[in-house]
């Protein structure tokens, strides 16, 4: 079939619309409409170039929802018209990863899923004339249509909105997961976020569900901060606006610092700031960011001998098709909301201001509906 879908054709270069070729769903393979699509920033960081396993020309987009259109041999878990989530983080249930429960990284398809390809090795997008298109992150959501492996999708509810729980699949699964998953806070903590962008604002809105009683958020950008202070935000903090050192500023505001905090940044001298800022003794710290390539972290190992902690978390430790439902039900439910964090929606052709709205500071979720 053909379909219509954002390509980035090369690296730093604007997403190109146009019609692309789409084999058919072979054995184990899902076909999908994309109903709704978020921008999330870890598509610019790969379309800007930073990403090592970038790989062009691509068909960005992880954050989508869609309905089954066809399935291929063998599938049994979905059929058409079921409404599902794209994950980046497969559960296939059955490898070493998914039966340890300690990890969410189902590598059943990772391998392949970082070359670009589906699980047989080969891609199923091709431009007009042939030439192979590559698919980014198992999922490749900015396309109208796109076939993933059944592994990799969650099956939701049908009342549920497109264009608000595209959103579970990246921004609100992993800022919330990384609270409750991963840092597993306890009611009563004092919590430190830096970034307040996509994924920083749904950490806040974990940490209140968590029942954290102090939430400070720090961003360099000062239009971040009413947003954050609905979702939980008790104190924010701009680090171009206070005297001396940022870190000693905020162990003085924590009173010794963070319980828990968080670099929803990608910036690896904001994540040894937000590794400082937790508390002596017993502060754990966690890594979302992503950092360009040939980046690096450090701080002095004396951090980490007087008891404080360097986590990271991917898909804030969700297992997919378990979780993804559960937190569309949570959303239903009003237990979380969303709305608010999708500033802006567009159509597909007008995707690249999406990316320049992010540049801009100026939204903080954008959603291509198609
Ligand atoms: P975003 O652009 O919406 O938000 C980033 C925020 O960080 C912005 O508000 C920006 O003003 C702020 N910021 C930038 N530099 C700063 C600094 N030096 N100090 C304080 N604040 C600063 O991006 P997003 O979609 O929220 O993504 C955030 C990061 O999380 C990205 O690196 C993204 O790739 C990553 N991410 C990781 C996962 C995962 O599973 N680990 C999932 C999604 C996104
Ligand atoms: N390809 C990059 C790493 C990118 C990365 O860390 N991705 C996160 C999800 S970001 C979603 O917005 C992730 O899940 N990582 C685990 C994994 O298996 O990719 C690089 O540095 O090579
Ligand atoms: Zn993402």
């Amino acid at each position: 079939m053909r379909t219509r879908a954002a390509v980035a054709l090369e690296a730093g270069k604007p997403l190109e619309v146009m019609e692309v070729n789409l084999e058919g769903p072979k054995a184990g393979e899902v076909l999908v409409e994309i109903k709704a699509t978020g921008i999330c920033h870890t598509d610019e960081f790969t379309r800007s170039g930073g990403d090592p396993e970038g790989i062009f020309p691509a068909i960005l987009g992880h954050e989508g929802a869609g309905v089954v259109l066809e399935v291929g041999e063998g599938v049994t878990t979905l059929k058409p018209g079921d409404h599902v989530i794209p994950l980046y983080t497969a559960e296939c249930r059955e490898c070493e990863y998914c039966l340890n429960p300690k990890t969410n990284l189902c590598q059943a398809v990772r391998a392949t899923q970082g070359q670009g390809v589906m699980p047989d090795g080969t891609t199923r997008f091709s431009m007009l004339d042939g030439t192979p298109i590559y698919h980014y992150m198992g999922c490749s959501t900015f396309a109208n249509h796109t076939v993933l492996p059944e592994i990799a999708l969650a099956k939701v509810r049908e009342d549920a909105p497109f264009d608000k729980i595209c959103y579970i699949g990246c921004g609100v699964t992993t800022g919330i997961g990384a609270v409750i998953n991963t840092a597993k806070v306890e009611i009563g903590s004092t919590a430190i976020v830096f970034g307040l962008g996509g994924i920083g604002l749904n950490v806040i809105q974990g940490l209140r569900l968590a029942g954290a009683d102090q939430i400070v958020g720090v961003d360099l950008n000062d239009d971040k901060a009413e947003m954050a202070r609905k979702f939980g935000m008790t104190d924010f903090v701009n680090p171009k606006k206070i005297d001396g050192d940022i870190v000693a500023h905020l162990v003085e505001l924590t009173g010794g610092g963070g319980d828990y905090t968080f670099d929803a940044t990608g910036n690896v001298n904001v994540m040894r700031q937000a590794l400082e800022s937790a508390h002596k003794g017993w502060g754990e710290s966690i890594i979302i960011g992503v950092a360009g390539a040939g980046q690096e972290i450090s701080t002095r190992p004396f951090q980490l001998v007087t008891g404080r902690v360097w986590r990271g978390t991917a898909f804030g430790g969700a297992r997919g098709r378990t979780d993804v439902p559960k937190i569309v039900d949570w959303y239903m439910d009003g237990k979380i909301e969303i709305d608010p964090m999708i500033t802006h929606t567009m159509s597909l052709d007008d995707i690249n201001k999406g990316f320049d709205l992010m540049h801009e500071g100026k939204s903080i979720r954008a959603v291509v509906t198609f």
